[in-house]
């Protein structure tokens, strides 16, 4: 029965490979999982001599082979544009938005497993698929589920560690402090003390990564308890799923607000390798510094307003708007309150991209959960109503290069709808989410021997001198 719904899907995912040629590369190696081993460990270890080759090859057949020419401004203005990075789980287009293992977020929800039929994406299908490059079956999925939930109690210490700090410490101090807490645990830190050899590097971190990714939620909804709950905690429930436990540590039990966070979990994790939080988190690990340390650096720079700080300030926004005009604010209201924004000097939270240059697929997605579940709540028609009223702003101001809504847009609505409503808690959410994307990658870095990270910079002099140079 399995076998004969891989074969079919393997056929469709086939089709769509050669009505889309330029997708071809990017899904080389995407399969449909035939193997009916339900252990992820022994499939990585199955696939990782054949990826080493292959990265063997890239290097002696196209080692020297340009990617481009680095300018001035590239190397002022935050090296966009710069293709500097490996990274092997997913792959973004300016246009299309988010492919991981080449698959679009429409067809993840079509591809992956789910809890229920037609239901949105179970997040360890994400992690399964992002680690191999297949789409596992329901099966191997709920393995996975399974094995996360026996890795996911978390020490004494942890939460002790996160009690030292004030209960009004920003929710992403107190979740960073409860991630660098778990960094005791390490097992890679442990083997590197005994001298392991470096082509076993990946073990330990495959061990480090799949523990810290059981972990995070209950880390996280510890932060949101002690600060919003009077401190009381929910265990995780053997029988949910990763998203759905997350949910019910938090203390949301409802099956819809299950569905979103399956969803929130699978579209928030990876977004190539180039953002902060990804790149920092790539950058830390190439020291060989375990993935607790290494994701705890990634936070940090998830929590900055450029990055995923920004899906609370677009809620904290969108309240304020409704403080100001109420909720049935005109369209006129609406661009006076975005030009005072901007005629203050603040960004428009929620708008803009480093790379793409369209409509977020995410917030496209989280569009038509609200169309689904929540269409006549008052503040999805505001968000509606953004992205109608905002664009041509910032378009207007003319050095805006991507007037479209992102990610950060549109998830805060969906949660304070079911009773989420702490929008200073929300970049939490999107972290326990990262750990998915981070952590896969990280067990590639190791699996392929990659090297220290260490660009070459220049100063201002340098520059001058180099640029007259070749003028
Ligand atoms: N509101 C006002 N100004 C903007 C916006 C915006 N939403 N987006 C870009 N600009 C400005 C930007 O500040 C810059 O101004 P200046 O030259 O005076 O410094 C100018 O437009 C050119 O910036 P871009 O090249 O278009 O954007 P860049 O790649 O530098 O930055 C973001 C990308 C995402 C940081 C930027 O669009 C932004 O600040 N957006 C609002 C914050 C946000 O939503 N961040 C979340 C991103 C997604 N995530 O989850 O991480
Ligand atoms: C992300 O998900 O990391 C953000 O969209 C930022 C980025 O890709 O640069």
């Amino acid at each position: 029965m399995v076998f004969y719904r891989s074969v079919s899907l393997l056929s469709k995912l086939r089709n769509r490979v050669v009505q889309q040629p330029s997708l071809t590369s990017s899904v080389r190696w995407l399969q449909i999982q035939t193997s009916s081993d339900l252990d992820l460990h022994s499939q990585l270890k199955e696939l990782i001599p054949e990826q080493q080759e292959r990265l063997k090859k890239i290097k002696s057949e196209y080692g020297k082979v340009q990617l481009g020419n680095i300018t001035v401004n590239m190397v002022i203005g935050g090296m966009r544009g710069m293709t500097g990075l490996l990274w092997e789980t997913s792959l973004l287009d300016p246009d299309e938005g988010i492919r991981f293992r080449g698959l679009s977020i429409p067809e993840c929800q079509k591809l992956l497993p789910a809890a229920k039929p037609g239901g949105e994406p179970l997040p360890e299908g994400l992690l399964w698929l992002l680690l191999t490059g297949k789409v596992p079956t329901k099966e191997q999925v709920d393995a996975l589920s399974k094995d996360l939930r026996s890795r996911a109690t978390i020490p004494d210490h942890v939460y002790k560690a996160i009690n030292a700090l004030p209960v009004t410490a920003h929710p992403m101090t107190q979740f960073t402090t409860g991630v660098m807490a778990l960094q005791v645990q390490s097992e890679f830190s442990k083997a590197y003390e005994k001298g392991i050899h470096k082509s076993k590097y990946w073990e330990p971190t495959y061990e480090d990564s799949l523990s810290l990714i059981a972990q995070v939620p209950a880390v996280a909804a510890y932060v949101y308890r002690r600060m919003y709950k009077n401190g009381e905690r929910i265990p995780v429930d053997d029988s949910l799923d990763y998203g759905a436990n997350f949910a019910h540590m938090l203390g949301f039990d409802g099956p819809e607000m299950q569905e979103l966070m399956r969803l929130y979990v699978t579209i928030h994790s990876d977004h190539e390798g180039g953002n902060v939080s990804a790149h920092t988190g790539h950058l830390v690990a190439s020291a060989l510094s375990d993935p607790y340390l290494s994701f705890a650096a990634a936070l940090n720079g998830l929590a900055g307003p450029l990055h995923g700080l920004a899906n609370q300030e677009v809620l904290l926004w969108i309240k304020s708007v409704v403080d100001e005009c109420g909720e049935n604010i005109t369209t006129d209201q609406l661009k006076d309150y975005v030009w005072k924004t901007l005629n203050s000097g603040k960004v428009v939270p929620g708008f803009g991209h480093g790379v793409l240059r369209k409509t977020d697929p995410r917030y496209m997605c989280q569009r038509e959960f609200a169309l689904k579940h929540l269409p006549n709540d008052p503040l999805f028609q505001l968000v509606s109503k953004l992205y109608d009223v905002v664009p041509p702003i910032l378009t207007e101001l003319g050095k805006v290069k991507n007037p479209w809504p992102n990610v950060d847009a549109h998830s805060g609505v969906l949660l304070n709808y079911y009773g989420l409503t702490e929008a200073r808690y929300f970049t939490v959410l999107f972290g326990v989410s990262r750990a998915i994307g981070i952590c896969s990658q990280l067990i590639w870095d190791r699996a392929l021997g990659l090297p220290l990270e260490r660009p070459k910079s220049v100063t201002m002099e340098w520059l001058e001198q180099h640029c007259k140079k070749s003028a």
